[in-house]
């Protein structure tokens, strides 16, 4: 039996292993990427039971991906291996001026046909958690109506929908994204945004009052990241804030969303606090960071529980 279910697109991820533009980096390494893939690895290290559902090419890269989350103990029964269209493929370009860079070429990719006759109603039986992200319903329209009626299908079953906006620009423009993303979160019940991302939303640069004016399109839960300042979640009734690990060197940022969202969720599906959740998020948010690849740093549950003793963190 699940805990938590995930769908997204997961695509192999190519690193550079020198610094500098791709156009002259000769060697790459091989990496997984996906942010509600992430999420579903960060639960089960964390102990937790979660499965994914996707799309991916029926080809090398796809049985990489598939085999990587089995061996990390996400189940993976939903996943279609699509004979028709490729696994997508990112590349993370290094500098050592300016801000990392990931290039897709995912456009047609199995995950973008993703449609909801994908789904089956009995998978979501029992499960506490479905988790979405932005990055969906911006890769086709029937990638789209898998979410919304995932969401529904997740609602039917009784778990609550959580749902990181993801707002990713280089996929489509920033009014776009908006519209469809307050539709997405409307239907919700917790949003996990970045601080940018929930003023992109909104309108409010102020991390309180976007988080309040996203609790008004719907959802009874905003926890919004705040990098170096931690986070805070937005309840009725409820304003909760942890402070942020501060740690000595971050190595790649991306992926720290996804290791808070597992953070967070590992906490509420413990019966935690909203306080003693987001400082697991925070945690393994940062640890996530401690790494070039989105997931090689995501610790597991003995992992946390060493850092613990080191370090002022929930429980
Ligand atoms: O959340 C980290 C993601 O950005 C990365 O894994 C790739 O899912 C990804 C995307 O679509 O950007």
């Amino acid at each position: 039996m699940l805990d938590v279910v995930s769908l997204g697109e997961m695509m192999v991820m190519l690193v550079a292993t020198e610094a500098g533009p791709l156009r002259s980096i000769e060697t790459f390494r091989k990496h997984v990427a996906g942010s509600e893939a992430n999420v579903a690895i960060g639960l089960a290290r964390l102990g937790h039971r979660p499965g994914w559902i996707s799309r991916l090419g029926d080809d090398e890269f796809g049985l990489y991906v598939r085999n990587f989350l089995r061996g990390e103990g996400v189940d993976v029964a939903r996943v279609t291996l699509d004979p028709l269209h490729p696994t997508g493929i990112a590349f993370k370009e290094r500098r050592e001026l300016g801000a990392r860079r990931v290039i897709y070429y995912r456009r047609g990719s199995a995950a973008s046909f993703l449609s909801p006759a994908d789904l089956d109603p009995g998978y979501f039986e029992g499960v506490r958690y479905f988790h979405t992200s932005g990055i969906n319903p911006a890769l086709s329209s029937t990638a789209h109506e898998t979410v919304l009626a995932a969401i529904d299908l997740a609602h039917r079953a009784g778990a609550l929908v959580t749902f990181d906006p993801n707002v990713r620009l280089r996929l489509w423009d920033a009014d776009t994204c908006r519209q469809v993303l307050r539709g997405v979160i409307a239907r919700c019940d917790v949003v996990l945004p970045g601080a940018d991302e929930a003023e992109l939303l909104t309108g409010e640069s102020d991390p309180l009052r976007a988080a309040e004016a996203i609790r008004a399109l719907g959802p009874g839960l905003v926890v919004v990241k705040l990098g170096a300042e931690g986070s805070l979640a937005a309840a009725e009734g409820q304003i909760v804030r942890a402070p942020a690990l501060r740690l000595d060197r971050i190595v790649d940022p991306v992926g720290a969303g996804d290791g808070f969202a597992a953070g967070f969720l590992s906490g509420q599906l413990r019966g935690w606090s909203l306080a003693e959740s987001l400082r697991l998020g925070n945690l393994v948010g940062a640890s996530a960071m401690s790494v070039s690849g989105d997931v090689e740093g995501l610790p597991t549950w003995t992992e946390v529980q060493e850092l613990e003793s080191t370090r002022d963190v929930a429980r």
